[in-house]
């Protein structure tokens, strides 16, 4: 018997990480797993069954799965922007956010292409690192940033989300020469087609960890949260919001509220604030037309 994670599936076959090795997999045939699907990143077990092949006889309890990209046990999720183009969307990071405190995962907030920017247009990154998200300023040219990004990649499995020309491949053939990912303007074409494709394949990183090639969290409605407990997975928010004078205090129009004096004082930023405002708003809305 051995143990791996499962990096790839394709045309019924399981492709486990063990050690070094890839092994190809398929599932003993008289049994499913309880009618549970198997997942990439999942843990399993496995044993030899003909030569080249073996089956999986076990698959361990996951952590969590995402659904985009569809992944088990991710730990964490980097999220890369932008210093120059395409200009950091922050009510896009703002919502990526909050998937990734959903889910509980390990938050990295990455500004790429420092090469080309001034320190003063970075103004905004403090905010977040503030807030208490681990920062790093990254050049895939310049490779400034780059041990630490590999420090931050190292025994974990990891999305990589943000928009597409911020550089998420560069940085990855940057630490990895090896996996020679395609860069640049993506066509129309072959961008299309990637989006539509459910395949995601984690990639082992020398060093030890796994990076999904698919974008994470592309899908940015929010999470089925409570309007009330939107304010739990703004990290910035959360440590005045016990403060409110009414326990479900939505941050809003309520009286003695310490998340506004927050705000007053310039402890909360308006930007977050505003993005805050604009989920609760489409929470409770959803709210409305679904209940
Ligand atoms: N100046 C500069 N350009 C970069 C950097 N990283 C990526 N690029 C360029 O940005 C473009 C998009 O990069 P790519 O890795 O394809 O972005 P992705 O869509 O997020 O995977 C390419 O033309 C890269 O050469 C960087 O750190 N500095
Ligand atoms: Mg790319
Ligand atoms: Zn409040």
């Amino acid at each position: 018997m051995l143990e791996g994670i499962v990096i790839k599936l394709y045309k019924g076959y399981y492709y486990v990480r063990v050690d070094e090795n890839k092994l190809t997999c398929r599932l003993p045939g008289k049994f499913r797993f309880k009618n549970q699907d198997i997942f990439v990143g999942d843990r399993v077990k496995i044993k030899q069954a003909e030569n080249d092949t073996y089956v999986i006889c076990e698959i361990f309890e996951r952590q969590n799965r995402l659904l985009r990209p569809p992944v088990a046990n991710v730990e964490q999720a980097v999220i890369v922007l932008a210093a120059h183009k395409p200009e950091a969307n922050l009510e896009l990071l703002d919502r990526l956010l909050v998937w990734a405190e959903y889910e509980m995962l390990n938050i990295v907030i990455c500004l790429n292409k420092i090469d080309l920017a001034e320190e003063r247009e970075l103004a905004w990154l403090n905010v977040y690192k503030q807030a208490g998200y681990t920062t790093l300023l990254t050049s895939a040219i310049t490779r400034a940033g780059l041990r630490e990004l590999k420090e931050l990649f190292c025994g974990k499995i990891s999305v990589l989300a943000g928009q597409s020309g911020v550089g998420k491949s560069s940085l990855l053939n940057a630490l990895y020469p090896k996996l020679n990912l395609s860069t640049g303007s993506v066509s129309k074409k072959t961008g299309h087609g990637r989006h539509t494709t459910r395949h995601v394949e984690l990639i082992p990183l020398d060093g030890g960890g796994f990076v999904a090639d698919a974008p994470g969290f592309s899908n940015v409605d929010l999470p089925d949260i409570e309007p009330n407990e939107l304010s739990d997975y703004f990290r910035d928010f959360r440590r005045f919001a016990g403060e409110c004078r009414f326990d479900d205090c939505m941050h809003k129009r309520e009286p003695r509220c310490a998340v506004k004096k927050a705000l007053e004082s310039g402890e909360i930023s308006d930007l977050r604030y505003m993005n805050y405002l604009r989920f609760l708003n489409e929470l409770t809305e959803r709210k409305r037309r679904y209940r």
